[in-house]
């Protein structure tokens, strides 16, 4: 047990070039701990705030503002607080912003104390995160969902469908996931080159593609999983973010790459088929964050089938999970979305409750902090999504889970995969 002897803050940059905060706190008997505020591009409307400077320099995304906070007002507040005391350290964060979206001092300031404080106690327990965090209970490694074709905010809307993902219900642990998944990921790339519709990386890391629709991308990632030598559905399955809330534009669905304007009734009846044609075992907002009738019609329609992942639909946001009434049966969590690792882990036992899946994910604007892998694992959450294949800021998180695989060794819990897919895994 010990208390903050300091707290400082620097600005430093993300993988998209722009500006972020890394805090890093001091323990009285010497240990460490520091964490970096991730950043979305495809926000939901309820998430916490972000504090930016605004102004012309940067493009207004400075975040020397929310720096000062941290070296200011939240370093005074927490001088002497028990680190290990997770918390009570977020109470005060919390307490000490006063707002409900975290828009005074900031969420980017709040998420990256929260997460230093998390890495300053078990540097002081001398364990890693994930053990810190785990305590005793045996843990497993998340079922990786990893994107191959980025598109929507990520690509300038390229394509109207932001991640097209795989996951692979037939791998046996997480390092043959990995392992498959670069497979179909060269194969996808090598596929695309052929046909001169390669355009470069997006934001995550994937493909950037010159589809003509947006099921083009279905029956790519379909020829890339047998390109690469491997059953569509039963070892490696799809999985999409819509990010729909993105494309609800003047009452309707609006696909821009196919010049189209849809309903809701139309786009469910479109996702539907997709469901049907292809080897698809999740979808994330498949709907817009404010249209729940659609997102309610869907689960019923498909939730038997597919995952539904509310993403902008719930903002890792206890309170929302709490009153989802039938809408998703899945929940992404992601900590800077909540504010702090608290209500994030909040999130994530109301998700249990009420018989939710969850999924812990990073956000488009990432950094080589590999946090996110230590708490899918030490919290138990069963699946990980970090983005494409590619770009360091993906690939520490993943080289991250299989030095953690690694360190577990016979000691980890089965691997989930077949058990949270099996049909697909059959
Ligand atoms: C999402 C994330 C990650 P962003 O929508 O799930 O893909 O994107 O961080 O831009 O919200
Ligand atoms: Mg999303």
């Amino acid at each position: 047990m010990s208390g903050i002897a300091e707290l400082r803050a620097r600005r430093i940059w993300d993988s998209r070039g722009r500006p972020t905060v890394e805090a890093e706190v001091l323990t009285a008997s010497g240990a460490r701990g520091r964490g970096i505020a991730p950043a979305g591009a495809s926000t939901g409307s309820g998430e916490a705030r972000e504090l930016r400077d605004g102004g012309t320099a940067l493009g207004g995304l400075d975040v020397q503002r929310a720096v000062r906070g941290v070296i200011g007002e939240i370093r005074a507040a927490l001088l002497g607080s028990e680190v290990a005391d997770q918390a009570a350290v977020d109470r005060r964060l919390i307490e000490l912003d006063g707002t409900p979206d975290k828009s005074r001092l900031g969420g980017n300031a709040l998420v990256a104390v929260s997460l230093a404080c998390a890495h300053a106690a078990a540097a002081e327990a001398d364990l890693p995160l994930w053990r810190h965090l785990a305590g005793e209970q045996p843990v497993a490694l998340p079922v990786p969902q990893i994107q191959i074709f980025g598109g929507g905010a990520h690509a300038r809307a390229r394509v109207d469908v932001q991640d097209y993902m795989v996951i692979c219900p037939g791998a046996g642990s997480f390092a043959e996931a990995l392992e498959w998944t670069a497979e179909v990921y060269r194969a996808a790339g090598a596929r695309l080159a052929k046909r001169g519709a390669l355009q470069g990386v997006a934001d995550e890391g994937g493909y950037w593609p010159a589809f003509k629709s947006n099921e083009e991308g279905l029956a790519e990632l379909v020829g890339a999983i047998e390109d690469a030598g491997l059953r569509p559905g039963a070892d490696v399955a799809l999985a999409l973010d819509v990010a729909a809330s993105q494309l609800w534009r003047a009452g309707a669905y609006q696909l821009a790459l196919e010049n189209r304007s849809l309903s809701s009734e139309q786009l469910l009846a479109m996702l539907l088929r997709w469901v049907e044609r292809y080897p698809i075992v999740s979808i994330e907002d498949p709907f817009a964050e404010t249209d729940r009738t659609a997102m309610q019609a869907f689960t019923r329609a498909a939730g038997d089938r597919i995952q539904i992942v509310g993403d902008d639909y719930f903002v890792t946001s206890e309170r929302r999970l709490r009153a989802a009434a039938g809408a998703c049966n899945a929940v992404l969590l992601k900590p800077n979305q909540a504010g702090t690792l608290t209500e994030t882990l909040a999130c994530w036992n109301a998700a249990r409750d009420s018989g939710y899946r969850a999924i812990v994910s990073a956000r488009s604007g990432e950094t080589e902090d590999v946090s996110i892998v230590h708490l899918a694992v030490g919290w138990g959450v069963p699946q990980l999504k970090v983005g494409s294949f590619s770009r360091s800021e993906r690939m520490a998180k993943w080289n991250e889970g299989i030095r953690i695989e690694e360190a577990l060794g016979a000691r980890a819990l089965p691997y989930p995969a077949r058990r949270l897919f099996p049909r697909a895994g059959r």
